[in-house]
This record gives structure tokens, sequence and C-alpha cells, in this order.
């Protein structure tokens, strides 16, 4: 009984994470990024569409989230969920002059 007491309010705290969770954009246009910063919370989901006619490799190399989402063709988008607090340098591998950062706060 208490198990399943137990349960059901775990799935209730992780429906309500999961609802308070936002997404941002962050579109890459003309060899830049759409946001130069951005400010999201813990647990917040970004999303890179590619609006460009060529290629766009996003990546990150800070510790709190290391990510490379592969190059990518226009119209397509990839996302990143944010799960850890810190100052996110996000860039591309393809062009070194795009640059951008995302702030995740607790
Ligand atoms: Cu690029």
């Amino acid at each position: 009984m208490f198990r399943r007491i137990l349960a059901s309010f775990l799935f209730a705290v992780c429906l309500a994470g999961s609802l308070s969770a936002v997404e941002h954009e962050v579109g890459q246009k003309e060899k830049k990024f759409t946001v130069e910063n951005l400010k999201v919370k813990v647990g917040d989901v970004v999303s890179f569409p590619n609006y460009d006619s060529f290629f766009h490799n996003i990546y990150s190399l800070s510790s709190e989230k290391i990510f490379d989402l592969g190059s990518y063709s226009q119209g397509q988008t990839k996302k990143v969920k944010f799960d850890k607090a810190g100052k996110i340098l996000v860039e591309c591998a393809i062009h070194p002059g795009m640059k951008m950062t995302i702030d995740v706060q607790p």
C-alpha cells in the first residue's frame, strides 16, 4: 500500500517537473545564432533549428553540458536538455565566428 502511494507520488512529481520545463529556440540564420545570450532554468530544453541553406554543427565544451549535435542541414532541428546550472558556451564547428551563451539557472 505504502509503496503504491509512494509510486504515484513520485509519478506526480515527475509529471509536474516535465510540465514546468520550458522549450526555448536558438536558430541558426545567416551564420549567426538568433539569440546571443539565453537564460533558462535547469530542466529546460533548447531547440537549435537550422534556417540556413548550409550545414551547421552545434556543440559545447562547457563542463556543465558537453554536447555535439553533429552537422545538419536546413529545416532540421536538434534539441538539448540542460540539466545542470552553469554558463554554457555554444559554438558551431563549421563557422568559428558563431558563438552564444546559455545561462542555466538553478
Ligand atoms: Cu555554423
